[in-house]
């Protein structure tokens, strides 16, 4: 993964007139964005001092280790730490790249927080030089980088601090870089995926891609603040817009009888039509949260990427209620659930609609739902205590006389007809089809 690449002269553009700074980069927020890119820009010669809030994040780190399960990932920490480009910290050190990659969550009536943010802008205040740069990467709400600007310029005044539209040299630089990588192929994406850099200013822009251009295999692209942050919005809307046409497909296919999956199968092979894949609803923490920073933006002018959210919501309570139906056609039987994830092939669970609906079923029904998740080891705390079981599938498909396919992990893919013959079942991933 090392590359020959001078990080020290990419950082001389400026007579440097104050001390060094502690390190070259600070990534603040060591977690699915920030840890893997603090490692890969370390394996790329830079000096980064990892930050997170949580001392249990930061010793697994300095020992070595990673608290989240990400392909190649372990392999890169470790290395990093053992080469002492990678330290991790509570304390926001003094640096010429300042990397913010918080969690900006939904907050009451799905109205974006982004207090995590504007902590990292005031921890990152105090220690700031002149000629250091502060890049967010976390997706934010249009004006976010606006935000931080204001806030670094309050609790510095001595320092003049870029603004939008401003002319004149600025001491720091501001930019928006919104990370675009997939779960499961973080690492591989961060080098090869293209970036949008938008600066405050042309110049913030400029300053902020020699720290992308160091690493990145793809293209970088500059532009404005306020584009960058609406780009990354726009780019999951588009997404569950998109899943929503198909989501609302299978619900409309359940209402007036026909096979959703020939249905989109056969409406593809015209050429200018691509319809995705409907499911038991969408998570993970970016598709399902992040259009909504679009509608908070613009309620009135935001529609139908509203809809699409609520059309992506609703396909839960749907396939929550068309399993109960199978439990009421078989009062006695028991439901193998297969998959938890908010996706196929991965360990992430964060706002999985599977999840979400074994859940509400295990409230009700626990001592009949089996559960297989080959992503985990015990059963996930929302299921405890409800009855339910976490088993193997060879287990559930013995015992179960109701199989539902929650999410189309490659250890399910073999099941064929033999395996499910003389059971209910229920595919909401159209994975026995394929
Ligand atoms: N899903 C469907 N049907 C499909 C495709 C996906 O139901 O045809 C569901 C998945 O099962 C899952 C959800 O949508 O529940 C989201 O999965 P995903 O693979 O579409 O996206 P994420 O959340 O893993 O990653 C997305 C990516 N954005 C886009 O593809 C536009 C990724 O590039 C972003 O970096 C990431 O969000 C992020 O961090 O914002």
């Amino acid at each position: 993964m090392n590359a020959p690449f001078d990080a020290t002269a990419a950082l001389g553009r400026k007579p440097q007139t104050h001390p060094a700074p502690d390190h070259q980069i600070a990534v603040i927020g060591l977690g699915y964005i920030g840890l893997p890119t603090a490692a890969l820009l370390a394996s790329y010669g830079w000096s980064v001092c990892g930050v997170d809030v949580s001392r249990k994040v930061v010793d697994t780190v300095n020992a070595g280790g990673v608290h989240i399960e990400e392909h190649d990932l372990d392999k890169l920490v470790r290395d990093a730490i053992t080469a002492r480009t990678l330290v991790a910290s509570t304390e926001v050190p003094s640096a010429s790249f300042y990397l913010i990659a918080v969690p900006t969550p939904l907050g009451q009536n799905n109205a974006p927080d982004i207090s995590h943010v504007e902590a990292a802008a005031r921890a990152i205040a105090p220690r700031i030089r002149p000629g250091a740069c502060v890049i967010v990467e976390s997706t934010s709400p249009v004006g976010t980088t606006e935000r931080v600007a204001q806030i670094i310029s309050e609790l510095r005044p001595d320092l003049v601090v870029p603004r939008e539209g401003a002319t004149g040299e600025a001491d720091i630089a501001l930019a928006y870089c919104p990370e675009r990588v997939l779960p499961g192929r973080i690492v591989n994406e961060l080098v090869h995926n293209d970036r949008v850099i938008g600066g405050v200013t042309p110049a913030c822009a400029e300053r902020a891609a020699v720290l992308y251009s160091s690493f990145v295999k793809g293209d970088c692209f500059c532009t404005t603040a306020r584009v960058a942050e609406t780009v990354k919005l726009v780019e999951n809307a588009f997404r569950d817009v998109n899943i929503a046409f198909a989501n609302e497909l299978s619900m409309i296919a359940d209402v007036i009888g026909v096979d959703v999956w020939e249905v989109i199968r056969l409406a593809n092979r015209h050429p200018r039509v691509n319809i995705l894949q409907p499911g038991p609803g969408v998570g993970g923490h970016c598709i399902a949260v992040d259009p909504w920073f679009l509608v908070a933006g613009a309620p009135e002018a935001a529609r139908l990427v509203r809809t699409a959210r609520e059309v992506n919501d609703h396909k839960a309570v749907h396939t929550e209620a068309r399993i109960r139906a199978l439990l009421e056609a078989m009062p006695h039987g028991k439901v193998a659930l297969l998959g938890l994830a908010f996706k196929p092939d991965i360990d992430d669970f964060r706002e999985s609609p599977s999840l979400a609906i074994a859940e509400a079923l295990a409230r009700t029904d626990g001592e009949r739902i089996l559960v297989v998740e080959p992503f985990t080891k015990d059963i996930p705390e929302p299921l405890a205590g409800t009855g339910a079981r976490l088993v193997t599938l060879d287990a559930a498909l013995r015992a179960a006389e109701i199989v539902v396919v929650l999410v189309d992990h490659t250890a399910f893919k073999h099941l064929g007809p033999e395996d499910l013959s003389g059971k209910l079942v229920f595919d909401t991933r159209g994975m026995l089809q394929r």
